[in-house]
């Protein structure tokens, strides 16, 4: 049974940070700013290059600490996003057989064309996610990957930023502190993921995948609660590797990632720090990808970071009906549909059986359009199989022309971008397809443009008082004036997209 997950969105003036734990703002000086000098003026932050974490003081406002802070170019809330998979029950069932989602030539991608095309090549595949499980069908596999999340509230594996992204499971218990009413088992979402993507073909064991020679790189940004925006944006960073993509705490990383799957999000325009870091990883020559979320939404007028970021390929579901699944987020933003199941038929890949901490190895049936991303993700690996070379925009050009036509919702142009995947058409055009430079589209004709909330050192702390509200109706450019303009989003997380495992 499929619940619908609703936004929840507070309405509260920005004041109200007190309003519970982890309530955070991500600070980035000016360019010619003396860092040690400015991150002194900012109380209560962890430095790092040109960039600070600032945990505000129980009734402190933004304004407030503002009036210290020197030399600070950009303020946002440092928001938590989490994963878009949805409940479903399990068939627990083993057999590729029941993979409708790949093997059908109608509601599927038609793997079995789409190999004759291409078998896959030894790719990197970032899945920014939960971590992974060690699991049967992804032995060998796994490259050495990077446990983001900095706050050990959120990583539940009892300290901050590691090298291990093995996931401990993301379980919310009525005593933890992003308990909102509702207690859910651990998701083991990031290995449902990367099941899609790259699960061994073959081999007698459970399921298929769609890359069965892509190596896959494990990224953990989600814990218990969701994730925050500067960990996601750290680790898409570092999974694109190269200069820019060296993050407080780790080691860089020597693989780097060629496709990187985002089945997360939240409510709200893309984030300055989301989009910089998402162009980073393009100019590297990563294609991002990136689920278009749960919530019914048109995200013209409702965006959702980070499916309305500029440069990435923005993924709808669709269900064995060949339908826009009736959860899936749609608009100008969304560049292709491809299959994330609905109830009954959700998307089978790999799970595990522990409810809380990890059990065994299993299969389990999720839906969302977390499930649908993967699948792009995988073809575009297969994309890359051909054409190593090939920029993300070229990449987002090709699924979108090669798409085909939806009945119903997705029949009204804008809605579902180039319609249901076509991936053996889009795979053919990519081998014969001349790679060029990455391109980053400044102001994407496609997407809509992200908020960039640019803070000045304005003295009128008056206009503050502007933002006390967020009118989610009207878009990014519905938010009120004054200094604060397109940051004032302060969501729930866990309650976009909540998985739950049947298993
Ligand atoms: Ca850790
Ligand atoms: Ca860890
Ligand atoms: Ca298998
Ligand atoms: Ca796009």
């Amino acid at each position: 049974m499929v619940t619908r997950f609703i936004l929840i969105i507070l309405l509260l003036p920005f004041t109200a940070f007190s309003a519970g734990p982890n309530k955070r703002l991500i600070v980035t000086f000016k360019k010619d700013a003396n860092f040690v000098q400015a991150s002194r003026s900012v109380q209560g932050g962890a430095p790092e290059n040109e960039r600070m974490i600032v945990e505000l003081k129980e009734g402190e406002s933004v304004q407030e600490a503002m009036k210290q802070w020197q030399d600070v170019a950009h303020v946002e809330e440092d928001k938590i996003l989490s994963h878009f998979g949805m409940t479903n029950p399990s068939v627990n069932d083993p057999r590729a057989d029941d993979q409708w989602h790949f093997f059908d030539d109608f509601s599927g991608i038609d793997l079995n064309t789409v190999w004759s095309e291409s078998a896959g090549e030894e790719i990197v595949v970032a899945v920014v996610d939960t971590g992974i499980r060690p699991h049967r069908d992804l032995e060998g596999r796994i490259l050495q990957g990077a446990d983001m999340i900095s706050d050990t509230s959120v990583s539940n594996d009892g300290d901050g930023r590691d090298r291990d992204a093995t996931d401990p499971g993301d379980w919310v218990a009525p005593g933890d502190p992003c308990y909102q009413g509702q207690s859910h088992n651990s998701s083991w979402h990031g290995t449902h993921v990367a099941g899609t993507i790259l699960a061994e073909n073959d081999n007698g064991k459970d399921v298929a995948g769609i890359n069965p020679h892509a190596k896959l790189l494990p990224v953990r940004v989600l814990g218990k609660c969701g994730g925050y925006t500067s960990d996601i944006a750290d680790g898409i960073r570092w999974a694109a590797g190269g200069p820019g993509g060296i993050v407080a705490g780790l080691r860089p990383n020597p693989n780097p990632a060629k496709v990187i799957n985002l089945s997360l999000g939240g409510s709200g325009a893309c984030d300055f720090t989301m989009q910089s870091a998402i162009d980073y990883a393009v100019t590297q020559g990563a294609v991002v990808v990136v689920a278009a979320g749960n919530s019914s939404l048109d995200m013209d007028q409702n965006p959702v970071t980070p499916a309305t970021c500029n440069n990435v390929v923005t993924v709808g579901a669709s269900n064995k009906s060949r339908q826009l699944s009736w959860f899936s987020n749609h608009g100008r933003a969304v560049d292709i549909v491809a299959p994330g199941g609905q109830s009954p038929s959700g998307v089978i890949s790999l799970g595990n059986s522990g409810r809380t901490t990890p059990g065994s190895d299993s299969v389990t049936e999720m839906s969302g359009t977390s499930m649908a991303s993967p699948h792009i993700a995988g073809i575009v690996s297969l994309m890359k199989s051909v054409n190593p070379d090939i920029a993300a925009h070229q990449v987002e050009s090709i699924l979108r022309a090669s798409g085909s036509v939806m009945s119903g919702m997705c029949a009204v142009p804008g809605r579902c971008g180039g319609g249901f995947v076509f991936a053996v058409s889009a795979v053919a055009e990519a081998s014969r397809t001349i790679a060029e430079d990455p391109v980053l589209s400044g102001s994407d004709s496609i997407n809509p443009a992200p908020t960039v909330p640019l803070i000045t050192r304005s003295d009128d702390e008056g206009s503050g008082g502007a933002c006390g509200s967020v009118d989610m109706s009207g878009g990014p450019g519905s938010f009120g004036g004054g200094m604060f303009i397109g940051i004032l989003l302060i969501f729930m997380l866990g309650n976009i997209g909540k998985v739950r495992r049947y298993a």
